[in-house]
């Protein structure tokens, strides 16, 4: 406990925190109290007060009144004060790190891993602020310039989920920030305290620049703050991560008003293992993306593929590991994995292993809840003969459907045939075998690996997936696109007025 207080000191929190900021923190009268549970102890942390209709209201109209004054500064100069936050963020990398690994359950160095994606994330967006490219094109009458040329959007909503508390934001408000938006984000209510930690951080560099509303956070639940950013016309584009089913909702909403969405839903991640693969690579890289913050990542090795003439070796090799993963408080060192986040994600982990045993699959290791207070489950492996109902559905635990195939077109036709397309891997040091999967017949996901695990992806690449996924992309790339509102423009620099495709239309 004494731990959990130096946590809370370290960044300024307090046994009960206000969970609406617009700069300065609002005490909303009529929200309820959300308690932040230590998914390690399932003991209380510290709780938060929660936005209510009134404090949404205030935060909103605050992020759409700052765009005005935001917008207009130069690209470069919001880039400056991105590298004043990546720089706070540097100072605060151990206790963020343990308050993410505190409040979420992922090991230590997984969520000191978290604050560095949010800080890579910030280097990232500095650059950018220089980069805001358009192109000029050829027109095709005379003394004409044509070019496009991007405009900051306004005000993004960001609602981000328990699993990557601080980095997801990150990858949106880096960007949102440099290219000229305000924002208001809306945490998962399962991690509210690292929310109301980075809040702290932006409101000191704001403060700074005597600037307020451009970085905004309201907690509170789906029913009044989720509701009301995703159907609020002042809100032009919503950042969603979170499961495939509330996607779909939020994407209509934003569709019916024609406003964007990003969405970063459900995954069903695979590793392809070949004969020629390097299996110690694989072994490595599979352990680490199936039992790795004990596969609650969207890029979690769900599937695993392995040829058939290595499969019963790579299953033995794979038991033997798994037996020796160190399990326990996230806090210390040593361990591997921590628990799961709450009581629900046991139920779904425990609701997918009796479909499992009635669809025919074998569990070879693990399938248990471990008796220890918090919510710690085994890492599980399931052998499979085919690929059951239950193997196409995202379940936020460690269990490791294993399938064996003969030829590599094959595996590939399984692979693709889930909903899901977020991240994939082929382990093999055929050039040929690689390039299939990698090629227009290969891997549909959005992302697609050779000799990496799924998980663990850098911010540099865009990162999303494809169909039931949703199709966002955020991070690094070109992803700062959807961020912006893209403007043509053509000048005439003649004193003529030719028109476009030869048509005439003079009058006389
Ligand atoms: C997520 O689980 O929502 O590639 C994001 C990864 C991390 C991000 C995961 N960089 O696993």
């Amino acid at each position: 406990m004494s731990d959990t207080k130096a946590i809370l000191d370290d960044l300024g929190l307090r046994s009960t925190n206000s969970g609406a900021c617009t700069g300065a923190w609002i005490t909303p009268t009529g929200g309820g109290e959300v308690v932040s549970v230590n998914p390690t102890t399932g003991e209380p942390i510290a709780s938060v007060i929660e936005a209510d209709a009134e404090a949404y209201e205030q935060v909103v109209a605050t992020a759409a009144e700052s765009f005005f004054e935001w917008r207009m500064m130069p690209a470069p100069a919001r880039g400056e004060i991105v590298r004043e936050l990546g720089n706070e963020l540097r100072k605060v990398k151990e206790p963020l790190g343990r308050l993410v690994t505190l409040e979420m359950g992922k090991i230590l160095s997984e969520g000191l891993g978290e604050v560095q994606e949010m800080i890579d994330m910030c280097d990232f967006a500095v650059g950018l602020s220089r980069q805001l490219y358009g192109p000029t094109m050829m027109s095709e009458r005379p003394r004409h310039r044509m070019y496009e040329q991007w405009h900051p959007l306004g005000v993004v909503g960001i609602i981000s989920a328990f699993n990557f508390p601080v980095a997801v934001w990150s990858w949106n408000a880096a960007l949102a920030a440099v290219c000229g938006d305000t924002m208001v984000w809306k945490p998962s209510s399962s991690t509210p305290l690292t929310a109301v930690a980075v809040q702290n951080i932006c409101n000191t560099v704001m403060e700074r620049h005597g600037l307020h509303g451009i970085f905004n956070l309201t907690i509170g639940p789906g029913s009044v703050v989720g509701e009301r950013m995703i159907n609020d016309p002042r809100v032009p584009l919503v950042s969603f991560t979170g499961s495939t089913g509330m996607g779909r909702h939020v994407s209509e909403a934003c569709a019916k008003r024609f406003g964007r969405s990003i969405l970063e839903l459900g995954g069903n991640n695979a590793i392809l293992v070949e004969p020629d693969a390097n299996l110690d690579l694989a072994l490595r890289a599979i352990l680490f993306a199936a039992v790795g913050t004990a596969g609650q990542r969207c890029t979690s090795l769900r599937r695993l593929f392995l040829h058939s003439s290595i499969a019963d070796e790579m299953v033995a090799r794979l038991v033997k590991a798994y037996g020796s993963i160190t399990i326990g408080d996230p806090l210390s060192s040593g361990i591997l994995m921590g628990p799961l986040v709450n009581e629900g994600a046991i139920r779904d982990y425990e609701k997918a292993l009796v479909k499992v045993r009635e669809q025919g699959g074998e569990i070879i290791c693990g399938g248990k809840r471990i008796d220890r207070p918090g919510f710690f489950v085994e890492p599980t492996i399931v052998r499979l003969s085919e690929q059951i109902p239950i193997a196409c559905d995202e379940t936020f635990a460690p269990i490791l459907y294993v399938l064996t195939y003969d030829d590599l077109g094959e595996a590939i036709r399984v692979h693709n045939s889930v909903q899901q397309g977020l991240s994939s891997a082929v382990f093999t040091s055929s050039m040929y075998s690689a390039e299939r999967f990698l090629s227009h017949e290969g891997s549909d996901c959005g992302i697609a690996n050779v000799n990496i695990g799924t998980s663990g992806a850098e911010i540099g690449g865009a990162f999303g997936g494809e169909k039931e996924t949703g199709g966002g992309r955020e991070a690094g790339s070109d992803a700062w696109k959807t961020y912006m509102r893209r403007q043509t423009c053509t000048i005439n620099w003649s004193t003529a007025l030719p028109l476009a495709q030869g048509v005439s239309f003079d009058v006389e």
